[in-house]
């Protein structure tokens, strides 16, 4: 299960330093065909950025999933 969230993860870390940055998520969200504004990226991050350093790690973003999944 960790192994798919870090290959999801590596797909949306274009620069591969490890943590998903606000341009990498709006990258990810054209390329699904759901554009979103800078502002909306940014907010999205906010949400799954526990740390607060505006970036989302491998962990935050499995986190993130999980409780997703969970519903
Ligand atoms: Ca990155
Ligand atoms: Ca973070």
């Amino acid at each position: 299960m960790a192994d798919d969230y870090a290959t999801t993860f590596q797909i949306v870390d274009v620069d591969g330093d490890g943590l998903i940055s606000i341009p990498e998520l709006s990258r990810l969200m054209e390329v699904l065909g759901e554009p979103i504004t800078p502002e909306a990226a940014q907010a999205a991050v906010a949400r799954i950025d526990v740390d607060g350093d505006g970036l989302i790690s491998l962990e935050e973003f499995a986190g993130f999933l999980s409780r997703h999944r969970a519903g």
